[in-house]
């Protein structure tokens, strides 16, 4: 059983993040995320969330391709999660093309996905406040 790990935040999930996901799961049996607590991104990343990470994890864990949520605190936990939970492969975005080559030294192999390039949390964020900025001037 091949398994493997990808982290995020995964806020206002939108469908970038599930060809992230369906992606990842393809490249294996079992499929982990490990999704970044409240204070993880508010701490670490400055991102402020629309959805607690309960919520986050609600959604994550509804979706066809996930087989587990676990929380990410910090940025160095990779290095001991992929031997705790036995990872073959290490997957995420483009975005972080190089960043986590270091975990080929723990044995894992590291894909880098392609970005779904038109979305983002943050153009969806934008474009509600620009409609509701419209909205307000009618
Ligand atoms: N993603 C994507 N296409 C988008 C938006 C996001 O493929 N249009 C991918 C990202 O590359 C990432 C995953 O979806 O692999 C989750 O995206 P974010 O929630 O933005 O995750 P990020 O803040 O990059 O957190 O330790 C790693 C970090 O926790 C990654």
């Amino acid at each position: 059983m091949r398994r493997v790990i990808t982290y995020g935040t995964f806020d206002l999930l939108h469908y970038g993040h599930i060809a992230l996901l369906r992606r990842a799961k393809e490249l294996g049996d079992y499929l982990i995320v490990a999704l970044s607590t409240d204070e993880f991104n508010w701490n670490k990343k400055q991102k402020k969330c629309y959805f607690t990470y309960e919520q986050r994890k609600q959604l994550l864990e509804a979706i066809r391709y996930v087989d587990l949520v676990i929380p990410e605190e910090n940025w160095e936990q990779k290095r001991t999660d992929v031997h705790e939970y036995h990872i073959d492969t290490f997957v995420i975005g483009d975005d972080w093309e190089g960043k986590f080559d270091f975990l080929k030294e723990e044995g894992v192999e590291v894909v880098y996905l392609s970005r779904t390039p038109e979305i983002s949390t943050t153009q969806i964020k934008n474009d509600i406040a620009g409609t509701d900025a419209k909205e307000q001037d009618k």
